[in-house]
């Protein structure tokens, strides 16, 4: 068994999590809502080991550039304070720190770690490696992905707890594969912990 042993450097960082990218949704991820179950459990976990939790938030102005009104590839989705915007019912956030971006009109951020100073803050507070879950996995986690491992961040990537927009069919399974190849790992819970997800691994 290849566990993963949780100890300080350690944090989860949840990718939006917002009520528009689950089913019914402005911009709902097919299955979308599969994520939240191993979300909570991941919470648990980082909980039961007194480490933190960070929640990022698509958290966009009214016109932003990003929509179609505005020429941009999206429907209206997470504007600022609008219910679409809030996070999923049911998530155990409590104590999460929220990361909001994507906040000014006439720039988008996919990444969690684009224009919030979330490095800074992570470093600061001496965490050296993340485990990454959340929506939607051809977007925002990728980005997330990549930029933290450009940061010097180990990733561990929660497979079962990401879900992609498929705009093309196979979008989040290359997604995937790149943010395998770049040096992610994937991980699965087993039991109370995580383990390597060794059958992907092998496929990367
Ligand atoms: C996202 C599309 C537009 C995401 C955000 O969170 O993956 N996708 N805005
Ligand atoms: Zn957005």
């Amino acid at each position: 068994m290849s566990a993963i042993v949780l100890g300080g450097g350690d944090a989860l960082l949840i990718v939006d999590p917002q009520v528009d990218f689950l089913p019914g949704g402005s911009l709902g991820v097919p299955q979308g809502d599969a994520v939240l179950a191993p979300i909570n459990r991941l919470i648990d976990l980082y909980r039961t080991h007194a480490l933190p939790v960070y929640v990022s938030r698509d958290w966009h102005p009214a016109l932003h550039c990003s929509f179609a009104g505005q020429g941009g590839p999206w429907p209206v989705h997470c504007v600022a304070g609008s219910d679409g915007a809030r996070f999923a019912p049911g998530l155990q956030l409590d104590d999460a720190v929220v990361v909001s971006k994507a906040t000014t009109v006439d720039v988008d951020a996919y990444s969690a770690f684009n224009g919030t100073g979330l490095t800074d803050t992570l470093r600061e507070r001496g965490i050296r490696r993340l485990v990454v879950c959340g929506l939607a996995t051809d977007y925002c986690v990728l980005n997330t992905v990549l930029d933290a491992l450009a940061a010097g961040f180990d990733v561990l990537l929660a497979t079962e707890a990401i879900r992609a927009v498929n705009v093309k069919a196979d979008d989040g399974d290359r997604a995937l594969q790149q943010m395998l190849e770049r040096g992610a790992m994937p991980v699965r819970l087993a039991g109370t912990g995580l383990v390597a997800d060794l059958a992907l691994g092998a496929a990367a």
